[in-house]
């Protein structure tokens, strides 16, 4: 039994580690859009393809179930590959419904990140329209982010101006919860907790998905894996230096993890 993870880079990785650790008895698939990425500031018809193509090959290596592991290509596509495959399928939603309801009682707003094509999506209206009644969600597009990830830029002092900047027009004492609405994000979990206040909790969407996949996994009675967690890295332009990154990013965010157990 295997599982496919898919994502345009390396931030399909920080939903891999929450896979590893809660469902360790499946195998894993992790294929990176190496060719394409980053997706989330470029059109949506020409991302749909981009998907549509490499979740094909993803097919055709025998994968059981499949993760989509990016925010972006879970708005665009995700409905249209539920029609195409009869396999087990989940995608991410930020985590805005889980953030308004624990901040019901405090009264504080909520500021979700993600890519610009994520919030354009009517996927992220109809989702902040079901679930923000008092008002409270506001939306910050990060669109250089991703392509700071996947450079592996985790400098702490350039990181942290980049987050600064972006959020100088906040009056952050009026904010409860950071969604991070974007696979590539919670890698900068460490360096928010630095530049936000601490009153400001960070979550994200990714112990969301994995329950869902493992409720799924039971439904179509496949819950039972009897693998153990081996991961093998593919990339669409087959780059191995890209493979080797890969593992790198897989090993930081564990480490996170580790060294911060209830922020990412
Ligand atoms: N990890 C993807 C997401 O969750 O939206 C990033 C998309 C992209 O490539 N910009």
């Amino acid at each position: 039994m295997t599982i496919g993870v898919f994502d345009s880079g390396i931030g399909g990785l920080t939903v891999l580690e929450e896979l590893l650790r809660r469902l360790p008895r499946h195998d894993y698939l992790y294929m990176a859009d190496t060719l394409h990425v980053p997706y989330g500031t470029k059109p949506k018809d020409d991302v749909r393809r981009f998907i549509l193509s490499t979740v094909d090959t993803m097919i055709n290596e025998g994968i059981d179930a499949l993760v989509v592991a990016c925010n972006t290509a879970t708005s665009i596509a995700v409905a249209e590959l539920r029609e195409l495959y009869s396999l087990p399928i989940v995608g991410m939603e930020p985590a805005v419904k889980p953030a308004v309801e624990m901040n019901r009682a405090t009264g504080k707003r909520v500021l979700v990140f993600a890519t610009p094509l994520t919030l354009q999506q009517p996927k992220y209206y109809a989702l902040v329209s079901r679930v923000d009644e008092g008002g409270i969600v506001d939306s910050l597009p990060l669109p250089e982010l991703v392509e700071y990830c996947e450079g592996l830029q985790f400098d702490k002092e350039v990181m942290g101006e980049y987050f600064r900047e972006k959020l100088a027009r906040y009056d952050l004492d009026n904010y409860g919860i950071v969604v991070l609405g974007c696979t590539h994000y919670p890698f900068y979990t460490d360096i928010l907790r630095q530049v936000l206040p601490p009153h400001i909790q960070i979550v994200n969407g990714n112990a969301g998905t994995v329950k869902r996949l493992s409720a799924l996994l039971s439904r179509y009675g496949i819950a039972e894996g009897r693998g153990s967690g081996d991961v093998r890295f593919m990339c669409t332009s087959g780059d191995p230096s890209y493979v080797d990154k890969m593992q790198i990013a897989l090993e930081f965010v564990q480490e996170s993890y580790r060294k911060n157990e209830e922020t990412l």
